[in-house]
C-alpha cells in the first residue's frame, strides 16, 4: 500500500472510530470517574530499606509536590550514595570493570523515559526523565544516552569507587558468575509514590547484576518489567534477578492483575507464582515485587526470605519485611 493511501485509510478509520461510541471507551470513562479513599495518601514506598530515599520523597510530597518529582529526588539519594553498591555511583561494575547504569521513570499520564547501559553519569533517573520530557523517544542506550546527558548539562563522573574496584579485582581471580541471593548483590531501588492530588508515579534505578556480561541490560529500565504505572489502577516495581522479571513482564502483569480486581498483595503473589511456574531453576534467584493501588494499599512479595521495603506516610517511616514464597 502506498504511504498516502495508508494515511488516508488510517485517517478514515480514525474518524469512524471517533464517531462510534466504543465499549472500551465507555469502560475507560467509567474507571476515570471512580473515586478512591484518600486516607492512605500521600504515600511513598521503595524496595529495600532505603530510609534516606523515602524521606527525601516524603519532603516533596508533604510540600504538595508532584509524585514525579518525589520519586526522582528520592531515588537520586541512592544514586549518590556510594555505600549502595547496586545503584549509581559506587555501583558494582560489569565483568570488564565498567559501571553501567539502567534507570526509568513513569508518570501519572502514562509518559515514560528510560536509559540503558549508561556510563559516567551519576543520576541516570534524571537523564531518563529528560528522555521522557525532551525527546520523542522512550529509551536511549549507551553512548547515545551519554551524549544526550552531556547535551542536557550532566557532568562526567567516575562511578567506580575504590571499594567496588577492589571487590571486582578479587572477583576476577575466580570469575564465578553466580548471582548471590539477597547478599549485597541486590539493592536496586524501585520507588512508587502517590501525591496529595492522587497522582501516581514511579522510578527504578540500578547498576544491574554485579559482574554481568558487558552490554547486559536487566529489567529495571524496561517499562512493564522493572516498573509500570497506570494512574487508573496503581503501580508496581521489581528487584532481583532481572532476567526472570523480563521474561514474565512482571510489573505490567501486577498492574493488570490489580485492574482485574486483585489486591496489590494478591497481584504480587501471583507474579511470583508465575516466575515459579515458568522457571525450574527459580530457587537459585531472588525476586522481590512491590505494588500500590490508587487507594494507597500496598503489596509486597518475594521468592526467598530477606526482602523488605520502606514506607513513608503521615504516620512516619517504617521498614516492612516481605513474606516469601520459600521459607529460606
Ligand atoms: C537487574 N533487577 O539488573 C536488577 C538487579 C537488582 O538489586 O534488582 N538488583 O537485574
Amino acid at each position: 500500500m502506498k504511504r498516502r493511501n495508508f494515511i488516508q485509510k488510517a485517517g478514515l478509520s480514525a474518524a469512524s472510530l471517533a464517531a462510534t461510541p466504543l465499549l472500551a471507551n465507555d469502560r475507560v470513562e467509567k474507571k476515570s470517574q471512580k473515586t478512591f479513599s484518600t486516607k492512605n495518601i500521600p504515600i511513598v514506598i521503595c524496595t529495600w530499606n532505603c530510609p534516606n530515599a523515602t524521606a527525601k520523597a516524603w519532603e516533596v510530597l508533604e510540600a504538595d509536590g508532584l509524585a514525579l518529582d518525589a520519586v526522582e529526588q528520592g531515588v537520586m539519594m541512592e544514586e549518590s550514595d556510594i555505600k549502595n553498591q547496586s545503584v549509581g555511583k559506587g555501583g558494582r561494575p560489569d565483568r570488564e570493570g565498567n559501571v553501567t547504569l539502567d534507570a526509568c521513570i513513569m508518570d501519572h499520564t502514562g509518559n515514560a523515559g528510560s536509559v540503558v547501559y549508561l556510563q559516567n553519569i551519576e543520576h541516570p533517573v534524571s537523564v531518563a526523565r529528560k528522555v521522557m520530557e525532551d525527546t520523542p523517544h522512550v529509551i536511549l542506550a549507551g553512548k547515545g544516552a551519554e551524549q544526550f546527558a552531556y547535551e542536557k548539562g550532566f557532568k562526567k563522573v567516575d562511578l567506580l569507587t575504590e571499594k567496588s574496584k577492589n571487590e571486582w579485582i578479587e572477583w576476577k581471580k575466580e570469575s564465578k558468575y553466580k548471582p548471590i541471593i539477597n547478599i549485597e548483590n541486590h539493592d536496586t531501588i524501585g520507588m512508587l509514590a502517590i501525591d496529595k492530588q492522587g497522582r501516581i508515579s514511579g522510578a527504578c534505578t540500578t547498576s544491574g547484576m554485579a559482574y554481568k556480561m558487558a552490554g547486559r541490560v536487566g529489567d529495571s529500565p524496561i517499562i512493564g518489567s522493572g516498573l509500570f504505572i497506570d494512574d487508573e489502577v496503581g503501580g508496581a516495581t521489581a528487584t532481583g534477578m532481572g532476567e526472570l522479571v523480563l521474561k514474565t513482564v512482571g510489573s505490567f502483569l501486577i498492574v493488570e492483575l490489580m485492574r482485574q480486581g486483585y489486591s496489590p498483595q494478591e497481584a504480587c503473589e501471583e507474579a511470583i507464582r508465575r516466575i515459579v511456574a515458568k522457571n525450574t531453576n527459580y530457587k537459585d534467584f531472588q525476586i522481590g515485587y512491590l505494588a500500590i493501588n490508587k487507594a494507597g494499599e500496598v503489596g509486597c512479595y518475594c521468592l526467598h526470605q530477606g526482602f523488605s521495603y520502606s514506607k513513608y506516610t503521615k504516620e512516619g517511616q517504617v521498614e516492612i519485611k516481605s513474606d516469601s514464597y520459600l521459607n529460606s
